[in-house]
C-alpha cells in the first residue's frame, strides 16, 4: 500500500471531471486502498480520487474518532433532500485554510461499494457535508469556490507564500 501525493489549489488538474468506474475490479480496489492510506496519513476525514490526480469517480471517507469506520463510494449520486447547515470546512488540497460553507443538511447518496454492490445511505451533519465536499471534487469543484472573490484571492496569496517558504511541500 502507498501514500499518494495530493494536488494543491490552484493546481488546474483539480478542475478535471472524474470519469465513472465501469468495473469495480482489483485495480480499482488498489486505488481505494492507497486512497485510505493517504487520507489516514494526512490526516483527513475524506479524500476524492481527483485530489491524487486519478480522475475516476471514487471517494473514501472516515469521520469516526478511532478511524475504524471506512466508507467507500464509487460513482456516487447525491440527492439534496432538505434543510441547510453551516460548517467550517477544510481541504487537504487547500492546506491550513478553514472557512464556513453552507450546504444541504439532509442528503441521500447512491453509489457502488468496495465489492461493486449498489448501496444507498441517508446522511446529515458532518457526514453529509463531507460527502458533498468529496462529490464536488469529482466534478472539479473546490470549497473555496463558494467563497467571495476577495477571500479566494487571499487564500491563493497565502498558499503561494507558504509554498515559497517550503518548496516542493
Ligand atoms: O479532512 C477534511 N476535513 C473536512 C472538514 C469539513 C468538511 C469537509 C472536510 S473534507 C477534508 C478532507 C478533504 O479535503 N477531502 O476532500
Ligand atoms: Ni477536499
Amino acid at each position: 500500500m502507498s501514500i499518494l501525493s495530493i494536488l494543491e489549489y490552484p493546481d488546474p488538474r483539480l478542475r478535471t471531471k472524474a470519469e465513472p468506474v465501469k468495473d469495480v475490479n482489483n485495480s480499482i480496489r488498489t486505488i481505494i486502498d492507497n486512497m485510505f492510506d493517504t487520507m489516514y496519513a494526512a490526516p483527513g476525514i475524506g479524500l476524492a480520487a481527483s485530489q491524487v490526480n486519478i480522475h475516476r469517480s471514487i471517494i473514501v471517507i472516515d469521520i469516526s474518532e478511532k478511524c475504524d469506520e471506512p466508507l467507500v463510494f464509487i460513482n456516487p449520486i447525491v440527492s439534496l433532500d432538505s434543510g441547510s447547515h453551516e460548517l467550517d470546512e477544510g481541504c487537504l488540497s487547500v492546506p491550513g485554510i478553514y472557512e464556513r460553507v453552507t450546504r444541504t443538511e439532509n442528503i441521500t447518496v447512491t453509489a457502488l461499494d468496495y465489492q461493486g454492490k449498489t448501496v444507498e445511505l441517508a446522511a446529515s451533519g458532518l457526514l453529509s457535508a463531507c460527502i458533498q465536499h468529496e462529490c464536488d471534487h469529482l466534478a472539479g469543484k473546490i470549497f473555496v469556490d463558494y467563497l467571495s472573490r476577495v477571500k479566494q484571492q487571499r487564500i491563493r496569496q497565502k498558499l503561494q507564500k507558504l509554498k515559497r517558504q517550503r518548496p516542493k511541500g
